[in-house]
């Protein structure tokens, strides 16, 4: 029987994010017909009150938990307490609101950086919690490792058939580009377009280029995502090398991993910048490394289909073309 029916009524939490948007994309061209969505000025998923109400009224049979507060390394610095408090908040209302609904299949998104900071790479789901967290994001991280925990009591204790994905760091059109929130990707997409553009004769990376990381384009972590919520169920997850080492989640990744300093001159090339990058120690480098151990994922077939160069160039050319359009009505 698979785990999700053309017949459900999907709820997808946070449609409008990164992952949440590519998500609601993904499912729609599977097929899947009865999606829920609300935007924040509909529904705020802090508000647990609110999100009953919202379950009692919509009833959704399957949730998708892709809300969360998200930010690169500098929000994560500047604003824990929110990174903490909200996601907390968040994951509460929408899991145990879930569990008291009655929702049938719930799949939780959290993040690579819930690993310790200088775990074995890769990583391999066994590692949580064995060591000490990376300090830039320990507030997002425990809120995540906390939101993991509530899915995995929920399964243990109601025998529900609810799971965590762990995505590993995600990219791609839509991307949060601002120069305060943003991840390394779009940071730095936004700085060396800007150069390009106003003829600057450098960038400035942040750190020393040295960290290195995985990226995985959203569309393929989305098929990842559906594929784990069509394929594996609580108790296939509980059958696994995974589930009998006492885990409920999975990790998604891309195998791509690169140093920001080669990323960084990746990015100049395609966009064509010729001027020197600068890194910048005095701004914080994170976690060394974080490379997924994919092979559960990889067991259920699921193979990533955008090389980074190619979600690079695609996103690259998504930002500039948002960039003209947003000139154009400037001029009118
Ligand atoms: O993407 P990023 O902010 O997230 O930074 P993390 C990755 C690396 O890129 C760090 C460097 O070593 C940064 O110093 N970097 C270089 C830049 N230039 C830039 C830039 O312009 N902007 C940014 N943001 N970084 C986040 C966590 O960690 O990963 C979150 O803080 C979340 O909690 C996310 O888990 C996936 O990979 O370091």
């Amino acid at each position: 029987m698979p785990c999700i029916h053309p017949t459900d009524r999907i709820f997808v939490a946070g449609h409008l994010g990164l992952v949440g948007s590519a998500l609601h994309r993904e499912l729609l061209s599977r097929g899947y017909s009865d999606i829920v969505v609300r935007r924040r000025s509909e529904l705020d998923l802090r508000d647990d009150a609110a999100v009953a109400r919202f379950y009692a009224e919509a009833q959704p049979t399957v949730v998708f938990v892709a809300a969360a507060r998200v930010g690169g390394i500098l929000a994560n610095l500047q604003r824990g307490a929110e990174f903490l408090h909200d996601n907390l908040q968040l994951q509460n209302s929408v899991i145990w609101g879930a569990h008291q609904a009655g929702v049938r299949r719930l799949i939780f998104l959290g993040s690579s950086c819930i690993y310790p900071r200088d775990a074995a790479q890769p990583m391999a789901e066994t590692a949580l919690l064995t060591g000490p967290l990376e300090p830039s994001n320990r507030a997002y991280a425990l809120a995540k490792i906390a939101g993991l925990e509530l899915v995995q009591t929920l399964r243990q204790q109601f025998g529900h058939d609810y799971l965590s994905v762990m995505p590993t760091n995600l990219y791609g059109p839509g991307d949060n580009f601002d120069p305060n929130e943003s991840h390394v990707l779009p940071g730095l997409i936004r700085r060396i377009v800007a150069a390009k553009r106003e003829q600057q004769s450098e960038v400035v990376v942040f750190g020393s280029g040295q960290p290195r990381r995985e990226f995985l384009h959203a569309d393929d972590c989305a098929r990842a995502i559906v594929d784990v919520a069509e394929r594996m169920d609580a108790g296939t997850l509980a059958g696994s090398s995974i589930g009998r080492a006492g885990f409920s989640h999975i990790n998604i990744g891309s195998g791509d991993e690169v140093s920001i300093a080669e990323v960084a001159r990746c990015i100049a090339e395609l966009v064509g910048y010729a001027g020197r990058l600068r890194f910048d120690p005095s701004k914080p480098d994170g976690t060394p490394r974080k490379l997924l151990d994919c092979t559960l994922l990889r067991g259920l077939g699921f193979r990533p289909r955008i090389a980074l160069v190619d979600g690079l160039r695609q996103t690259i050319d998504w930002y500039c073309q948002m960039l003209d359009q947003q000139s154009a009505l400037l001029r009118r």
